[in-house]
């Protein structure tokens, strides 16, 4: 990562949005459906310019304990006058006065990464540059929910490989496993193909898990509870395929007790539940080291935060195609301009103009917004 900026930066000003985004077509895991998305964008300017950053946060604590009434809480309560008190000349700054604080990692994260993408246009550099990425472009897979019907599941799954991703990962649950895989399987036999369990199962089904080893998975996510360790890594021993961490992951120092441990051999990153892009990189460079491969994983984010996660993705230990897809795959009208798309090879272009390099359309912002605050420095 670059050196830190010498000159001060002048935030004056930091705006917090709660928006609501209706979903092109529901999504569901193992913890329900949601038919439309909640989420925070922060906006903070500094010297003429501003960056945006999106919290991941979502409406209930089902992914993690987060929710979008916490984090804007400790933004707001916390986050916003450690900004304000402090002169930071870089995010790393931000990082290491937000460390003092528990928690929370996806509030420190919406606004670390709105400091990113403020720093990068500061510097005139598209972000992917600041972080010492290396792939121009990215490999797109899609991640596909539980769905009405087996013949709904199929149907979708046509469709996106038809629309080029290189991948699909399906969501599974007790009874919405073993024959789902055995049926996208014999339809498409040679898809690489990898399910996402978000915690849904327990030791006890060890037996069950170890089934899904015939169907040539690239990877399982996240079969147990996200402090499980432990059980991940007695279930690894007993299975061929590799075992991936996401809600257990989340800061290098769990990354390491999870390699030290066995309890996976792959590690999905997502910048929202570490904390920020400075603790992404570090789990991406202690992962390297180790020659345990990553990979993005997503929230189903705006264009602003998707815009985010494909920079974090361009780091050269990035190995699998992430949870990385097209504007119009989450939502009819998305928040940025261009819209995300795929290639026909199935990857998605980084964006080469300073920051995100992406424009938030402000009309669509201000459209989809139930709450909005403003917080200026003199009022602190
Ligand atoms: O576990 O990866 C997950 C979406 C919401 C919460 C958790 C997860 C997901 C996804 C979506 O799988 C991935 C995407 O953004 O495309
Ligand atoms: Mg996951």
């Amino acid at each position: 990562m670059k050196e830190r900026g010498r000159v001060k930066l002048k935030i004056d000003r930091v705006e917090l949005f709660l928006l609501n985004l209706p979903y092109v077509h529901f999504f569901e895991t193992s913890f329900g459906r949601e038919e439309e998305r909640r989420f925070i964008l922060v906006k903070i300017y500094a010297d003429g310019i501003y960056g945006y950053g999106e919290v991941v946060a979502g409406k209930s604590p089902l992914y993690s304990y987060e929710t979008t009434s916490t984090a804007w809480l400790i933004i707001k309560e916390f986050l916003i006058p450690l900004i304000f008190h402090h002169s930071l000349s870089h995010p790393q700054d931000f990082y290491e006065k937000a460390k003092t604080y528990k928690g929370h990692p996806m509030a420190k994260a919406g606004v670390e990464l709105a400091l990113w993408d403020l720093e990068a246009k500061r510097e005139g550099l598209p972000l992917w540059k600041l972080y010492g990425g290396t792939q121009k472009e990215i490999p797109a897979g899609v991640s596909v929910g539980i769905q009405d019907s087996e013949a709904q599941l199929l149907d979708r799954i046509q469709t996106f490989i038809e629309e080029g991703y290189q991948r699909v990962k399906i969501k599974i649950k007790p009874g919405w496993d073993i024959s789902i895989c055995r049926e996208v399987r014999k339809r498409f036999p040679e898809i690489p193909f990898q399910v996402d369990a978000n915690g849904a199962y327990s030791i006890q089904e060890k037996n069950r898990l170890k089934e899904l080893d015939v169907f040539s998975l690239i990877m399982v996510e996240q079969p147990f509870a996200p402090y499980d360790l432990w059980d991940h890594s007695c279930l690894q021993k007993e299975m061929k395929t590799p075992l991936c961490l996401d809600e257990s992951i989340t800061s290098v120092e769990s990354a390491r007790k999870a390699v030290e441990m066995g309890s996976c051999r792959i590690i999905n990153i997502k910048a929202g539940r570490v904390g920020g892009m400075i603790e992404s990189k570090e789990i991406h460079d202690f992962c390297q080291k180790n020659s345990i491969p990553v990979w993005c994983g997503g929230m189903l984010e705006s264009g602003i935060g998707r815009a985010h996660n494909i920079h974090l993705a361009t780091l050269p230990n990035f190995k699998f195609p992430n949870d990385l897809s097209a504007s119009k795959r989450y939502y009819t009208e998305d928040l940025i301009e261009p819209p995300i798309d795929i290639t026909p090879q199935g990857t998605i272009k980084v964006p080469d103009l300073p920051g995100i390099g992406v424009s938030p359309l402000e009309e669509r912002i201000r459209k989809a917004t139930q709450l909005h605050e403003v917080f200026r420095k003199a009022d602190f």
